[in-house]
């Protein structure tokens, strides 16, 4: 039960105080100089950047906090039904510039901080990206709250308030290094704690008994307890007064310290259930796309997705309602299965602790949860250990047992003496050790399951889901993921966004798709010069920051070719590693001597316990060493892994990107952002047929898209069929002589131990298929080079590309969660 009610109250680090900000340049700095002196406790002209950025940051909340306590009086007077989004991650990027933005407030900000001799842009370069997140997965829970927001739907996200996100990547040596990431050192000026806090048990046992009016119940009697509290982030929309919350909970010992313990002279042992429950929300995990059976994980999955639902519940109560009516108020959304335990701890909390019956329980619970699956790699679904999980949840594993057998009797009744089908939509797995299958209860326990790009929804429908979509197809749908235009366009490409604001207006800042105008562009000389000379100013600044970090020269008239995403197998950044070599053999050798200049850019990180995708990065970076610094060589070929890949250094990347490298093995990445990223500045895309580029190279036509490559069908036949990568070896001469350079150590002083690994698992199972495709790529690159060449044919592509990524907007990807999951009206404030 909460300890106090206080919901939307500041109760933050900073006084609400009578600052106002208002919206001329004059009311900000006037506010500004407020907060430096007073919230942040420094004279103007004693002040770090840093303390600017903080004065500037309480600045500009304080104009969100009356449109946010209006937007929360406007939902509890109108009783609106409300999503509670339940994300692990959350990678939300910087929040001064994109609040600047949503708030309409840039260039008054701008004059203010000149007025008072300071220049925002320095500024906003202090501010600590919240790192909540590994990659998409967390984008796309941002890129969500943003357009939620700007549609005005009423939402609460929910998430892990992380005291360290995901690790900062150096490289030492050409190989990754991980350091810690302390965003919060030096405090957080958009969260405000609110005054208020849930308890959430863990471990112990479960008890029968008799209640007063002689009904046989159930209760868990925990063995361990710990206190989450609220942290709450203001999510403003683009030019609306709508502003939602992010709420975030850390988790904390009942009691910090316990006296008893200490009276006695043990000083550690009193601090050690402290720090025990401050460990839950210590850290995200790294891994992405692959999952290692971590109890800590499992306790973290519980920890916020228990505080949410038992912050939902106290909400509707707090209104009247009775809880038969939960549904009805709240849609509560899955971000893959890591909150799917929700599903037990609903009907826990309904049965348990609110007397609700089974039937009725239940009913309530599956009519509240969706659920969004987001990969079909087997390593990557969640499956925990039956006695990992009994043990520190045992009443919930006895609720998923009792739903696991009403569900199975029931399919047991449809398909009649189908042992072989029982044993498969079993929630618990039978085969080696017994789990509990997340995915699985998530379907179950689930109104509505989607998967986030046509082809993997329908990969999900026809292979790890077949059973559940043959037995509910209507709870399956489609909804592709987007990117929000908002951070993703117009705030890290404001010249290509003036330049199409001059063209065709700003409609489309709020729907995409009025980007359409821009098509007749495409045939005007004049107007593609302008385009090329932005993008070419792009390229010229990302060039300086590589020279600034990296003390490399780029020539920004060269194509940019990038690939930038987690490192991962399937998404085959070693493919592109290849062709590299092979373009640098191909130069030595005298076999090639008219090449486009070529700037290949990677970047990304790998889970640190990812053996070969550090291997990866340490061959491109080895690749960067030898091509860089050979004069034969380096007018020609340039190629740079950026360490620290980001969302603020995302938003430098794709506006200065030509060519957009999307080339995962087909059927393995679920959709993929990026690729839309790239697509809305401009960029072409060289990929296959998977995920999203799919739908990409429908928007943009195939004549605008450079595509290679085996398709999903022809990559399950071909594996089905037994397949042999050294047959591709051995046909492809191009091929051959990169493998054998690696193997040998022509590309490592000789070293030829370095990459023996990946050689000799590219010869001998070949996973992804690299090989098989190598060719294919190959000649989609000379194609892409030899476009690119050529202004009249490269500026149409891009400036369609641009023109007709309207579909890509995460405001429709919102629009149809809304209509057709969610049941919650769009922009109707
Ligand atoms: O989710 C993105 C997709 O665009 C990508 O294609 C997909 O790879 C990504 C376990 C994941 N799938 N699964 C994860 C992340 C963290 C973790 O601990 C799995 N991320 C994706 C958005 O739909």
């Amino acid at each position: 039960a909460p300890t106090a009610q206080n919901d939307g109250q500041p109760r933050g680090d900073a006084p609400a105080g009578d600052d106002r900000t208002g919206t001329t340049a004059e009311e900000i700095a006037a506010s500004f100089h407020g907060h430096l002196t007073r919230t942040v406790g420094r004279p103007l002209e004693r002040s770090s950047v840093i303390d600017q950025y903080h004065a500037l940051s309480f600045t500009v909340r304080d104009s969100l906090m009356d449109q946010w306590l209006e937007t929360i009086e406007t939902y509890r007077q109108e009783d609106v039904r409300v999503l509670g989004y339940l994300s692990a991650e959350y990678l939300l990027g910087p929040h001064l510039p994109n609040d600047l933005l949503n708030l309409d407030l840039t260039p008054e900000t701008e004059q203010a901080m000149k007025s008072v001799g300071f220049d925002l842009e320095s500024i906003a370069a202090e501010e600590p990206e919240p790192g909540l997140g590994n990659g998409g997965l967390g984008r796309l829970a941002a890129c969500f709250l943003d357009s939620l927001s700007t549609l005005d739907v009423p939402v609460i996200g929910y998430g892990l308030r992380y005291e360290f996100g995901i690790f900062r990547q150096e490289i030492v040596d050409g190989w990754q290094v991980e350091t810690s990431d302390k965003w919060l050192q030096f405090g957080n000026p958009w969260e405000i704690q609110a005054s208020m806090s849930l308890v959430v048990g863990l471990f112990g046992h479960t008890e029968t008994y008799t209640d007063d009016q002689g009904a046989v119940r159930h209760r868990w009697v925990p063995g361990y307890k710990v206190k989450g509290i609220p942290f709450d982030t203001p999510i403003p929309g683009y030019k609306t007064r709508t502003v939602n919350r992010l709420r975030l909970w850390k988790s904390e010992a009942v009691d910090s310290f316990d006296l008893g313990v200490f009276n006695s002279g043990d000083y550690a042992g009193a601090v050690r259930s402290k720090m025990e429950s401050e460990t839950i929300s210590k850290v995200l995990y790294p891994p992405d796309e692959k999952v290692e059976g971590k109890r800590l994980r499992l306790t973290q999955q519980f920890f916020f997705t228990s505080c949410s639902l038992q912050d939902m519940v106290r909400i509707h109560l707090s209104l009247g309602k009775p809880l038969e009516e939960f549904d009805r108020k709240w849609t509560v959304q899955l971000n893959d299965t890591h909150p799917s335990i929700g599903i037990a701890e609903l009907m826990r909390l309904l049965m348990d602790e609110h007397e609700m019956g089974w039937d009725d329980a239940w009913r309530v619970t599956q009519t509240s949860f969706g659920y969004t699956n987001h990969t079909l790699l087997p390593e990557a679904l969640e499956r925990w250990p039956l006695d990992l999980f009994g043990n520190l949840l045992p009443r919930h594993l006895e609720i998923i047992f009792e739903i696991n057998q009403r569900f199975l009797d029931d399919m047991r009744r449809r398909y009649p003496n189908d042992d072989a089908r029982m044993r498969r939509m079993s929630i618990i797995g039978e085969d080696g050790e017994r789990t509990v299958q997340m995915a699985h209860l998530a379907v179950v326990g689930s109104k509505a399951v989607n998967g986030v790009a046509e082809l993997h929804t329908q990969l999900l429908e026809e292979t790890t889901l077949s059973d559940y979509y043959e037995a509910f197809p209507e709870r399956f749908s489609n909804k592709t993921n987007g990117v929000t235009p908002r951070r993703w366009l117009m705030l890290s490409n404001p010249e290509l966004t003036g330049l199409i604001n001059e063209a065709i207006g700003t409609d489309w800042h709020k729907d995409l798709y009025g980007l359409k105008l821009l098509e007749p562009y495409a045939r005007d000389t004049e107007f593609l010069n302008r385009w090329r000379k932005t993008q070419e100013g792009s390229k010229g600044r990302l060039a300086a920051y590589i020279k600034e970090m990296m003390s490399i020269d780029v020539d920004p008239t060269s194509m940019f070719d990038v690939q930038v995403k987690r490192l991962h197998e399937y998404k085959r950044q070693h493919l592109n590693a290849l062709h590299i070599l092979s373009l640098y053999c191909q130069i030595k050798s005298g076999a090639v001597k008219d090449l486009t200049p070529r700037t290949f850019l990677f970047g990304g990180k790998a889970a640190p316990s990812y053996t070969m995708a550090k291997l990866i990065i340490k061959l491109i970076c080895q690749i960067g060493a030898l091509v860089n610094s050979d004069p034969q060589v380096n007018h020609l070929l340039k190629v740079i892994f950026l360490p620290n890949y980001s969302v603020s250094l995302g938003q430098r990347i794709y506006p200065a990107a030509d060519l957009s490298e999307q080339i995962s093995t087909a059927g393995f990445e679920a959709s993929g952002t990026g690729c839309m990223k790239f697509m809305m500045n401009g960029a072409v895309t060289l990929g296959t047929l998977d995920g999203a580029n799919i739908e990409i190279r429908k928007e943009v036509g195939e004549e605008n898209f450079f595509l290679f490559g085996l398709t999903a069908p022809e990559i399950s036949d071909l594996r089905h069929a037994g397949y042999n990568p050294r047959g591709y070896y051995e046909k492809s001469p191009l091929l051959r002589e990169a493998l054998d350079g690696l193997r040998d150590g022509r590309f490592s002083n000789g070293d030829r131990g370095l990459f023996a690994p990946l050689v000799n698992d590219l010869l001998n199972s070949d996973r992804y298929l690299v090989l098989a495709d190598f060719d294919a790529y190959v000649a989609a690159q000379l194609e892409a080079g030899k476009a690119y060449s050529d202004p009249s044919r490269w500026g149409p592509m891009s400036l369609l590309n641009t023109a007709r990524s309207g579909k890509f907007s995460s405001d429709r990807t919102i629009r149809q969660y809304c209509e057709d999951i969610w049941e919650l009206p769009v922009g109707k404030r």
